[in-house]
């Protein structure tokens, strides 16, 4: 039976924890090779909120839902006030907005990175129109993701990209409102696949720097090459104060955008310590948005959103029961196995049954997921969608 010190601490670290869903993990996505539709995705952004309340309902832990503005505000600022509307409806406060500046036909050859004037400035546009639905919706984050770059050596100047980067985003940081922060996302291919404008942690840094103080850096756990010591990255990123938040994922081989957890649960438990860490070591707990960004192409969308937040309590606690004071004099004296087994022993905690507890005394389902299937609001999302489901399928070709 777990101590009262652990119980009381992962109470604490569960009462801390919050983490943003994304709505697009709501409606049907798929790869490059097809989307297999299900009957009870979301097919607007009324049915997002609607799917976002259900997921907080059952794990306490999501108040706040990340927009992609193409996707959920197709006609800008207008679309503002439904939104509203939606948010106070279902009690679901409107998260980080993400820009879209990769879809478009234009953006064949890029948007802020585009050697064509006029696509740039449509892009900084898009952008800048984020930045003020952000402002009308109270949103703080504005996460641009640029997927920025080229296919073949010598096709494009990489150099005089990253001039049209730094002026554009230079420019979009001027439009911020005080509190707003602009969250550079890296990512180092796909779908470029010879050169990415923004590839890892090292260029994001130093886009955001370039473009001010509010600018600092997102990490999304798929965005790395396999060998990549993403906790490492997380640590520098904390130790420049230049972390601004993460999109927590899980993969196997590339930005597969799987259930956080899924293939690596001690990646994800290496990376809370050291948000924890640096927290213990401060007395400050550092200012970092959680935010899940995932595709869910084979999973119920819905279980697959409650089985991640549940999976991300369930690492968080354990790396809340970490002795950090112990750890950190074994780091001292360099004590090799007690070290590990002191961090490693955390991980192997099974603090399932304290879990639950803390579920139980905020009044929250023991088991959220058996509580989402014996809540009946997949067969009500299924009946009520099923026909503007019909039909979404894209091919490839
Ligand atoms: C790009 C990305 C980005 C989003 C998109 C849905 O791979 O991680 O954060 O805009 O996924
Ligand atoms: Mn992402």
């Amino acid at each position: 039976m777990a101590n009262k010190a652990s119980a009381e601490t992962v109470f604490e670290a569960l009462d801390k924890l919050k983490i943003e869903i994304p709505s697009w993990g709501f409606a049907n996505t798929g790869t490059r090779f097809g989307k297999f539709i299900q009957p009870a995705a979301a097919t607007c952004i009324e049915d997002k909120f609607s799917d976002a309340a259900e997921v907080h309902r059952l794990t306490g832990a999501c108040p706040t839902m990340a927009l992609h503005v193409q996707w959920d505000l197709p006609n800008g600022i207008p679309d503002v006030g439904k939104v509203q509307k939606l948010s106070q409806k279902y009690g679901i406060r409107c998260g980080s907005i993400n820009p879209n500046v990769f879809e478009d036909q234009e953006y064949k050859y890029g948007s802020l990175g585009n050697p064509d004037p006029a696509i740039r400035r449509k892009a900084l546009d898009h952008i800048l129109k984020c930045v003020a639905i952000a402002d009308a919706l109270g949103s703080r984050d504005i996460c641009p993701w640029f997927a920025d770059g080229s296919n073949y050596p010598g096709t494009q100047s990489i150099r005089k990209r990253i001039g049209w980067f730094e002026a554009g985003l230079k420019e979009v940081h001027t439009a911020l409102r005080p509190g707003q922060r602009l969250l550079v996302e890296y990512k180092p291919f796909e779908p470029a696949f010879y050169h990415t404008d923004i590839a890892d942690w090292g260029m994001a840094l130093l886009l955001a720097r370039t473009a001010g103080p509010q600018a600092l850096v997102l990490v999304d756990t798929g965005h790395h090459y396999q060998s990549q010591n993403i906790e490492q990255i997380v640590s520098w990123l904390l130790h420049q104060e230049m972390l601004g938040g993460f999109h927590f994922n899980d993969r196997r081989y590339a930005d597969d955008d799987l259930t956080l957890g899924s293939i690596d649960p001690y990646q994800v438990f290496r990376i809370f310590h050291e948000l924890l860490v640096k927290e213990w070591e401060t007395g400050i707990a550092p200012d970092v948005a959680f935010m899940i960004d995932q595709s869910h192409n084979l999973k119920g969308k819905i279980e697959a959103m409650v089985q991640t937040v549940c999976a991300a309590q369930e690492l968080y606690a354990k790396a809340a029961l970490v002795d950090r004071h112990r750890l950190a004099q074994l780091q001292e004296t360099c004590s090799l196995v007690d070290a590990e087994e002191c961090f490693r022993g955390a991980f192997w905690q099974d603090v399932r049954p304290l879990v639950r507890e803390w579920r139980r005394a905020r009044h929250l389902p023991e088991d959220p997921l058996q509580a989402l299937l014996e809540s009946g609001y997949m067969e009500r999302a299924t009946r009520e969608r099923r026909d503007r489901n019909v039909g979404a399928v894209a091919s490839y070709a």
